[in-house]
């Protein structure tokens, strides 16, 4: 027979175990605030341009998608004129970036804050005027110079 002070402390074990158990699963869940994945794919209505653009500073995601590696203009988002436009904008550094598209979204992410690390924001809006806009970081950080060429082109 066990006694009944090893009972007791199984019990609370038990219920250790338990709430740790909960906690861990509502943390990998995103039940408490603050709460979206950001590596979810956006799922937005049909004929939308939708696009993800990751913000990162290491491996193969220097920059904007990578931008280090690749030639100017990059990344590059053609769409047509009238279209919705739908930007995922993830920011996976452990530093601050920018996100502006100059004349559609020149007020950029937070502002001259950015975008914090680890957060994600979507960028909508239509693709009303024609032409070519550059992308860019348009805050202080340390990879600047490769997140200055990100180019959107509405085409006809
Ligand atoms: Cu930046």
């Amino acid at each position: 027979m066990i006694p009944r002070y090893s009972r007791r402390l199984l019990a609370i074990v038990a219920v250790i175990v338990a709430v740790a158990g909960f906690l861990g699963g509502a943390y990998a869940f995103h039940l408490f605030g603050g709460g979206q994945n950001c590596w979810v794919r956006p799922s937005e209505p049909a004929g939308t341009a939708v696009f993800t653009i990751v913000m990162a500073n290491e491996g193969f995601n220097v920059g904007y998608n990578g931008s280090k590696y690749h030639a100017a203009p990059w990344p590059v988002m053609n769409v047509t004129v009238g279209q919705s436009v739908f930007i995922h904008v993830i920011n996976n550094d452990t530093q601050a970036h920018g996100f502006q598209i100059v004349h559609y979204y020149d007020q950029g992410i937070g502002g001259t804050s950015g975008l914090a690390p680890g957060q994600c924001f979507n960028v909508s809006f239509t693709a009303s005027q024609l032409g070519s806009f550059q992308v860019r970081c348009d805050i202080f950080c340390t990879i600047h110079a490769y997140m200055l060429s990100g180019m959107l082109n509405v085409n006809r």
